[in-house]
């Protein structure tokens, strides 16, 4: 509606916001959540490419993770790529993911590839991409060792899945 100029960015916020406050009440059922969510051991770091204004998509994965009982923590708003590694540096998770809604966003996800490149295997996450600019058929060069996912359900149905308690 935003885009055919039905509706203003202001309702867009409001629409927004609201759905943010729902997610929080799905999330808030689930008993487990308070453990499993901000966890200090997290199988899965989720950020926003620096730039990234979409917020919601990582909301709905983190439900998803919740429900696997998967241990997540998720930052929004975006962080600078220095203030992810220092994240993932101190987290140390399998699987970084980030979501990237616009094409100029990828620069600071190669730029995290490039300095995780140097870390030792052990303490390298995985790192993924997914959000609206993978929806509308990013592509990235194999040799940078970024995944590309269109879903978060992929993970789980990859050979390389995450383990998880069912
Ligand atoms: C809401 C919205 C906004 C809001 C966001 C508010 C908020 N707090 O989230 C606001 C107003 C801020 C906004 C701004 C802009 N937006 Co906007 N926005 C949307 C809209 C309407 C919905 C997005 C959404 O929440 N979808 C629902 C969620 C659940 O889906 P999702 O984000 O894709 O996430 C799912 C998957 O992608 C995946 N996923 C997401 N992240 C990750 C990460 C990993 C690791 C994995 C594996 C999977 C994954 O899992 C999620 C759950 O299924 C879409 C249009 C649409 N109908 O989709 C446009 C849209 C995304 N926006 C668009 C644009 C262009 C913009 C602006 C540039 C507009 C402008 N000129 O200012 C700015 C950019 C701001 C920025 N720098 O990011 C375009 C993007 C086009 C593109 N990529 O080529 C879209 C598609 C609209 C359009 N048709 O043009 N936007």
């Amino acid at each position: 509606m935003w885009a055919a100029g039905r509706v203003r960015v202001a309702e867009e916020h409001r629409v927004t916001a609201h759905c943010t406050e729902l997610i929080e009440v799905l999330l808030n059922k689930f008993v487990k959540a308070g453990e499993l969510r901000n966890s200090l051991k997290p199988k899965v770091l989720l950020v926003l490419a620096d730039g990234n204004y979409h917020t919601i998509g990582l909301r709905i994965i983190e439900i998803f993770l919740v429900v696997k009982e998967i241990p997540s923590y998720v930052v929004i708003p975006g962080l600078p790529v220095s203030e992810v590694e220092k994240l993932v540096m101190e987290l140390k998770p399998e699987i970084l993911g980030i979501s990237v809604s616009l094409v100029p966003q990828m620069e600071s996800v190669r730029a995290l590839a490039k300095k995780f490149d140097k870390l030792p295997k052990f303490l390298r996450p995985r790192i993924v991409i997914g959000g609206q600019a993978v929806r509308r058929g990013l592509t990235v060069n194999p040799a940078l060792g970024i995944e590309v996912m269109k879903d978060f359900f992929s993970l789980l149905d990859s050979e390389t899945k995450i383990k998880h308690r069912p």
